[in-house]
């Protein structure tokens, strides 16, 4: 069931983002007022500690630019802080079962819908005071692995979870088969998280980094992707510059 009163989250259909390892500020300003309609930034892999995370969050919410955190696991604390520094969209890795959903709900809502605990860190920087009644955030669970495969009729069923974000790379590994095959199986796993979240009326979106794998899935019924990182972001944008130069 979605949220019923909507979120102002960063995951809509036929989006496209960038997912930001590099923990630099700096790339995070420049990513911001590039055509991506998303940033994520992520603190499970990346280099965002809580103090990069503080300064990238405190420079997009001055600039009113919606954004998203992967936080580190479902965890109470994590989630909440990435709450507390302005992201709309929190996105919790390795949800396996629907506990772990519920868990992750519970922890993005302020009481009496969940048991968010109040840190106006915003307010502090001078942006607009949010009344904890007010605040809808989107909440992204990770479809990631064998287990959570055979829960995610049950996941997506979760009262406020808003969108299945699935994992890619870490499925295959826990499928035991490699992405490309994972990818390319049009009626396989990636077929039943799409129903899924069709069945339970919400959204679906993955990690794609390469506009390659983001095509495969696109034609999979995912249109809500990741399709690059910061790191392959300057790789590219270096290529292209010299190219230009011949
Ligand atoms: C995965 O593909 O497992 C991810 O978590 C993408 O970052
Ligand atoms: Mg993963």
């Amino acid at each position: 069931e979605s949220d019923p009163g909507g979120t102002a989250g960063v995951l809509t259909p036929s989006s496209s983002g960038v997912w930001c390892s590099i923990g630099d500020t700096v790339m995070v300003g420049a990513l911001a007022r590039s055509a991506f309609d998303w940033i994520v930034l992520d603190a499970q892999h990346g280099e965002y500690d809580r103090r990069a995370l503080i300064d990238a969050g405190r420079m997009l919410t001055s600039g009113s630019h919606p954004f998203a955190v992967r936080v580190g696991r479902v965890d109470a604390q994590q989630i909440g802080f990435a709450l507390d520094i302005g992201a709309s969209t929190v996105i919790v890795p390795q949800v396996d079962t629907a506990d772990d959903a519920r868990r992750s709900v519970l922890a993005a809502h302020y009481p009496p819908r969940g048991t968010r605990s109040w840190g106006p860190l915003t307010a502090m920087w001078g942006g607009p005071a949010v009344d904890a009644g007010d605040a809808a955030p989107q909440v992204a669970v990770m479809i990631e692995s064998e287990r959570a495969l055979s829960n995610v009729g049950e996941i997506a069923s979760v009262s406020g979870v808003d969108l299945l974000f699935v994992g890619p790379f870490d499925l295959a590994l826990s499928l035991g088969v490699p992405l490309d095959d994972l990818l390319d199986d049009a009626r396989g796993p990636l077929s039943t998280i799409r129903e899924a979240a069709d069945a339970a009326g919400i959204g679906v979106a993955a990690f794609a980094g390469t506009p390659e794998r983001a095509r495969v899935l696109r034609d999979r019924g995912f249109d809500c992707l990741a399709v690059a990182t910061d790191v392959s972001v300057i790789a590219a944008g270096a290529d292209s510059l010299l190219e230009e130069l011949q």
